[in-house]
Formats: structure tokens, sequence, C-alpha cells
């Protein structure tokens, strides 16, 4: 474990990348201002799945671009990236061969941005791991939504939904990806610990890989994942990561500017440092597959500290 833990020990510092066809909506659902985060807009706002599943026909990120974004992670002195491969909406951002609902299959862009960024961080000598809502499925019949489903399509047994989406793509993760970091998300009480137990004889079959601590099932994974607080003691004889937004989001929202500032979000680096943790610091790109600039502006300011005050 000591060996796995490594260069994760050693990185501190990485990107979070929220992004699926939530950035189209933006936040905004038929002309009014959803609260909450703009990733969960499907379950704010009760949309019909047969609705949500018309986003992606809108989705056409043209802009994006894997070496901006990994240039950018560099340029912020982060050591590596955590991408939602599949958030609680259900849309998978990869090509995905298990099911459908997918960037490749779904949308007139039809490229896999996971691919280019797995390849790009490889080129540029940085971590590249994935994000998977493995519980939460709000279009995927029978996964768990929290606090229940709102419609019909969403009834169905959960043993089926794991055995027939969420395991299948985990093993497309893998095999296809290789991420040395697999996060899991937000578990419910469906997931029990014999169902949790398919996943994990599946992870365990990558001793490079690390995990985080929502699988759930009981099992504690790797490492300890703090949300939007820095523990005042960290977390003394484990690995923990810290993961926050820069502004009040993690999905992009066209109306969200309630950035941090520079100056705080270093302070919070510096200080999650000092106590041991690591620091996965979010952006939400919007639907043209860019990063917002407020959020790159901070990230090079931290990135020009940290190559004067710190270690590169
Ligand atoms: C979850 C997701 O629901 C959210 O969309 C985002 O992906 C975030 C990183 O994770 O949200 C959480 C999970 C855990 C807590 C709070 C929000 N928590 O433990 O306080």
């Amino acid at each position: 474990r000591d060996a796995r833990m490594a260069w994760w020990r050693a990185a501190r510092y990485g990107m979070f990348i929220h992004w699926g066809v939530y950035s189209v909506p933006a936040g905004v659902w038929h002309g009014n201002p959803v609260d909450g985060a703009g990733e969960w807009i499907m379950h704010d706002a009760r949309i019909p799945v047969a609705e949500y599943k018309q986003l992606p026909a809108q989705f056409d990120p043209t802009r994006f671009n894997a070496h901006t974004w990994v240039s950018l992670a560099k340029a912020a002195g982060m050591k590596y990236i955590v991408i939602t491969a599949k958030h609680h909406d259900g849309f998978a951002m990869y090509d995905s061969k298990a099911n459908a609902f997918n960037i490749v299959d779904a949308t007139p862009f039809k490229r896999d941005p996971l691919r280019e960024l797995a390849d790009e961080a490889k080129r540029q000598g940085i971590k590249f791991g994935v994000y998977y809502s493995q519980d939460q499925d709000w279009t995927a019949p029978g996964a768990a939504a929290i606090g229940g489903h709102w419609d019909k399509a969403q009834d169905g047994d959960f043993a089926t939904y794991l055995h027939t989406k969420a395991i299948p793509q985990i093993k497309e993760l893998l095999t296809k990806y290789h991420p040395a970091v697999l996060w899991f998300d937000t578990p419910t009480s469906e997931m029990t610990p014999q169902l949790a137990s398919e996943i994990v004889k599946l992870l365990n079959q990558y001793p490079q890989l690390i995990w985080n601590n929502r699988l759930g099932g009981g099992y504690p994974g790797d490492t300890e994942t703090p949300e939007q607080r820095i523990p005042p003691q960290g977390f003394p004889g484990k690995d923990w990561e810290t993961c926050m937004t820069i502004n009040d989001t993690w999905g992009y929202k066209s109306a969200d500017t309630g950035f941090k500032s520079t100056s705080v979000l270093l302070h919070n680096l510096v200080d999650i440092a000092s106590k041991g943790g690591n620091y996965l610091l979010n952006v939400g790109p919007d639907a043209h597959g860019v990063i917002p600039a407020a959020e790159a502006e901070r990230l090079q300011a931290i990135g020009q500290w940290l190559k004067v005050n710190g270690e590169s």
C-alpha cells in the first residue's frame, strides 16, 4: 500500500474536473435559475428522464482541448487530474460500449475526452484519475437517487443496475484508460457489503489503483475525503484529500461568480499540505469545453506563486 500511495502522497495538489451535459443548462431550467450545484440540476429541477436525455443532442463542446487543460493543471502546480467519467445523471463522458447514454454515441461531438485527457496526461507526465458515480444514477432504472425517484423510468432493481451498467462501466474505465485513481461518490444503503464486494474484487485486480472512501458497503478505501473543509488536525495516520470548489458549484453554472480569491485558494493549499493532506481543487468547464477564465486565472496565479516560493 505504501508503494501504491507514494506518488499520491508526494503530489499534494490535483485538479478535479466536473464536466457533463449539465453544462448545457448551466444552472437554468426553462428560464428559471435552479438552486444547488450545477451537476444536480436534473435532480433539483425534477427533470423527467426522457427530457434530460435530450440534452446530449445539444452538447457539442468543440473548443475542448486536452492539451490546454493538462497544461493548465501543470502550470498551476497540480500533479494529477480526476475527471467525472459519469456523474449522478448517468451520462458517460467517454466511449462506453456498455451503455449508449454517452458522449460518443449521443452527442454531435462524438469525441472521447477521457481518451484525449488520459493520453495528454501521460504525455505531460501527470497522473490521470476518474470519478464514477457508482450508486446514484438518475437515468438508469433501479439505481439510487438521494431523496427518492421522481420518474417511473427510474423504477427497477439496484443489483440489476449494478450488473448491467455500473460494473461493466467500471471495467471499461479500468481496462481502457488505466486510471491511477478511481473516485467513487455518494454511497447509499443500496450498496450492501455483498454488492460492494463485487466491485472490490474488480478493483483488487489493479494493485496500483487508489480509490477513495465513498464506495459504500463499509469499505474504507485508501483515502479520506473531507468535502469543502480542512480538518483542523488533518487525519493522523491516514491519507486524506480535501476536495473543494473555486466558486459554489462543481458543474458549470453560468450565474455562479462566487469565486474564491487566489489568496484564499493558496492559503487552503498550504494549510492542507502542512497537515499532510492533498488538495483536489475543482474546475467546471462550460458547454463549449472551456474552463471558465476566472478559474483558469486563479490557477495560473497559484502556479506563479509556487514557482517563486514553493516546490515546482
Ligand atoms: C458529492 C456530489 O453529490 C457532488 O455533485 C460532487 O460531485 C461532490 C464532489 O460530491 O457531493 C457531496 C458528497 C459528500 C458531502 C457533500 C457533498 N459530504 O460528505 O459532506
